[in-house]
């Protein structure tokens, strides 16, 4: 198949957009996706047609909006392989859905001593939720050790793994050095030992086939707008005899069975994580860009991708003095570097004059910084609406860069 790209982009208006007299080249996507026509139609007409208060009314616009906001967990399940619907918990992104675990699975299994094992190359949302339940219970981090290739010192990981050890938490692709982690082997050895394992999502459910029960993850977190939904909502997946058994998180309105000043009894899965009124408008929108995605096809888009990702790394090799930060053989659709001798932040600065945006800094994961020894990157990241001419610009746009700098 011809992967459809000139349809793809047309869909979404933004990328034919002017900055700095330059045609946008969008080269950022890993910190949010450029949204499709589609989405924010499904939006607009949830919000132009029958917006009304979801679970809440026996009105025909509250009907339409639960059925709708429903209909998003049933395919939100399908999209990710989930046994259940009710095991799709909606949250407000990726940082909530960990926070989520930290907090309740914390409360529920967790005591001093126990230990929860991380990595050098998490996100911050990843790394901050167990620093703070280690402030409240006194539990142990370990943390994995990041080789320099970008890969994981999977070594370590049975040294730690021991009968204090309760979770592990690991990102399924890196947000820095794209490094796509062998998740399947490392669940199978944690349940070995009885150790269940989260998923961090954010940067893999748009580039790559994700199937939970394949996986036989635990929990699997991730955000809309990353994967060409709205801003504002993400999922938390996970498996129906923990959720049932975790705490509570939030308070509040739907996560009650019967509230009274005598005490208060818990609505079922998933309601029980779902407190007060939900953004069911964007939960909608999510569900149009899972739509949006299985039509294009996520195998397609992987392999357009990886196409992308070759070219603009054999691309990039050829420029003198760039690092690159992340060279393992399995790698999502992202490259870090420094043109050596110059600031990342110049380098951003300067290629947005030319139209093309790239991040720039720490990208939330500062451990990864100090363990390479380095104050940021610049991170190029590639989605489905991204060409190759718009690499050529970024190599051209590096030349000059470059050359201003001497
Ligand atoms: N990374 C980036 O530019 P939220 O903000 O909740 O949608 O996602 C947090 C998050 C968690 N884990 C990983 C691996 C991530 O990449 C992110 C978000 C963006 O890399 C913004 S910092």
């Amino acid at each position: 198949m011809t992967f459809p790209i000139q349809k793809i982009r047309n869909d979404f208006p933004i990328l034919s957009r002017i900055v700095n007299n330059r045609p946008l080249v969008y080269l950022d996507s890993g910190a949010t996706a450029q949204k499709p026509i589609q989405v924010v139609k499904a939006m607009e007409k949830v919000l132009y047609e029958y917006n009304s208060n979801i679970h809440r009314g026996v009105h025909t616009l509250s009907n339409l909006s639960t059925n709708a906001y429903e209909k998003t967990r049933e395919k939100t399940a399908k999209f990710i392989g989930a046994k259940h619907n009710h095991e799709i918990i909606f949250t407000h992104g990726t940082t909530e859905s960990i926070n989520l675990v930290a907090y309740s699975f914390g409360e529920t299994f967790l005591k001093q001593n126990d230990e929860i094992i991380l990595t050098e190359m998490e996100h911050h949302s990843n790394i901050v939720p167990w620093q703070l339940l280690q402030k409240r219970k006194g539990i142990n981090l370990k943390i994995i050790p990041v080789l320099d290739d970008g890969t994981l010192d999977l070594q370590q990981l049975d040294a730690f793994l021991n009968k204090k050890t309760k979770l592990i938490s690991i990102s399924h692709i890196s947000n820095v050095l794209g490094t796509i982690n062998p998740i399947k082997k490392i669940i199978e050895n944690a349940h070995q030992h009885g150790v269940p394992v989260l998923i961090d999502g954010a940067q893999a459910i748009h580039h790559t086939d994700v199937n939970v029960t394949d996986l036989d993850c635990d929990f699997y977190a991730f955000s809309a707008h990353k994967m060409y939904g709205p801003t504002g909502v993400g999922v938390l997946y996970g498996k129906e005899n923990i959720l049932n058994q975790m705490e509570t998180f939030f308070g509040g309105g739907a996560m009650i069975k019967h509230v009274s000043f005598s005490g208060t009894t818990f609505n079922e899965l998933p309601y029980k994580f779902e407190a007060g009124t939900p953004d069911y408008v964007s939960v909608i929108g999510m569900g149009a860009a899972i739509d949006y995605i299985q039509n294009i096809g996520i195998e397609n888009i992987r392999l357009y991708e990886g196409k992308l990702f070759k070219y603009a790394f054999e691309k990039l090799s050829e420029l003198e003095n760039i690092a690159f930060y992340g060279t393992s053989q399995h790698r999502s659709s992202l490259i870090s570097f420094i043109l050596n001798g110059i600031h990342p932040f110049d380098t951003g600065t300067i290629l947005d004059k030319l139209g093309i945006a790239v991040r720039t800094g720490h990208h939330c994961a500062q451990p990864l910084m100090e363990r390479f020894g380095i104050v940021g990157t610049v991170r190029a990241s590639f989605a489905m609406y991204n060409t190759f001419e718009e690499i050529d610009i970024l190599v051209d746009g590096l030349k000059k860069v470059r050359q201003l700098f001497g």
